[in-house]
């Protein structure tokens, strides 16, 4: 990583480069089966791969599939793995039906998908924080505050809140050139009553990257590569289920059409002027459920 202390990067983001460090990220995380990533139950693993093969073989007969466009297909699979973008792709148009699956029970805080971009062990604050950011980041400054209960109404002092999000231009540190290591990353240990102040900035829309496997697809079938404006967040506390969620902003730009899905009506923030000082500020509640 570079200590860039201006804003001005990002413009040779690439979708290779994003991609393969997303790649990385994943590969490092060891999870969902062995050390080499194989899933062990015989029994499962049968059930699963049966399924989702005679589900294409379903599409293939429906839709009378040609040769070219399974060639088609081929080549297009072939590259999404040489562009490191497997996680970018199963994260925008398969996670969020893993998340409703796994969250299904919750009755605290709705959570969402992960995506691609999370790093672990951010720079950590205790109460109140201002994220990690250059001395001129741009974007309009936003004060995020709440306080984190269990189901039952119990205030969690010690509660974490990790907050990753890209900046005004829509670029995450550590997935784009020339941004500091840990630019708008950060951990918040909420006070004794559960408390937490978070200063940061609005982030920007994302839009996929338009020069990969990904973006190839959406220019192919005629959808849109936008994300809406969003803060990703994992909340924890000792003794209750970790939340992983995405907060987002009303009236902006595709709120109501994510290419990822993963907008919940409980997750849209709606932001007033900072009493004190400039930009924005809303308080927003977590509660978490006991495991
Ligand atoms: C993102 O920022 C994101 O949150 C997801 C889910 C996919 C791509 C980019
Ligand atoms: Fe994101």
């Amino acid at each position: 990583m570079t200590d860039a202390t201006t804003a001005t990067t990002g413009a040779a983001a690439t979708a290779a480069a994003s991609g393969a460090a997303a790649t990385e990220r994943f590969r490092s995380k060891r999870t969902g089966g062995d050390a080499a990533g194989n899933a062990t139950d015989t029994r499962r693993v049968d059930t699963l791969a049966t399924e989702v093969l005679a589900a294409v073989h379903e599409v293939i007969r429906r839709q009378r599939v040609s040769y070219a466009e399974y060639d088609a297909l081929k080549s297009w699979l072939i590259q999404v793995g040489q562009d490191g973008e497997w996680p970018l792709f199963l994260d925008v148009w398969v996670e969020h039906v893993v998340e409703e699956v796994a969250n299904a029970d919750r009755l605290g805080s709705k959570g969402t998908i992960e995506g691609p971009y999370y790093v672990p062990g951010s720079p950590s604050f205790d109460g109140a924080a201002t994220l990690p950011m250059r001395p001129d980041e741009p974007g309009v400054p936003l004060l995020f505050q709440g306080r984190v209960t269990s189901v039952d109404g119990t205030p969690l002092p010690g509660a974490r809140i990790e907050m990753w999000h890209a900046d005004a231009e829509g670029f995450y540190s550590q997935y784009a050139p020339g941004l500091p290591e840990w630019n708008l990353r950060g951990t918040v240990v909420a006070d004794g009553r559960g408390g937490f102040a978070i200063r940061t900035v609005e982030p920007a829309p994302y839009q996929i990257p338009t020069d990969g496997s990904c973006g190839r697809l959406i220019a192919a079938a005629g959808w849109h590569a936008w994300r809406p404006a969003h803060l990703h967040l994992k909340v924890s506390a000792p003794g209750h289920q970790l939340v992983t969620t995405q907060l987002y902003f009303r009236g902006t730009s595709h709120v109501e059409d994510d290419i990822a899905s993963a907008v919940k009506p409980e997750l849209v923030l709606s932001p007033v002027a900072a009493r004190d000082g400039a930009g924005k500020e809303v308080t927003h509640d977590f509660v978490l459920d006991r495991i």
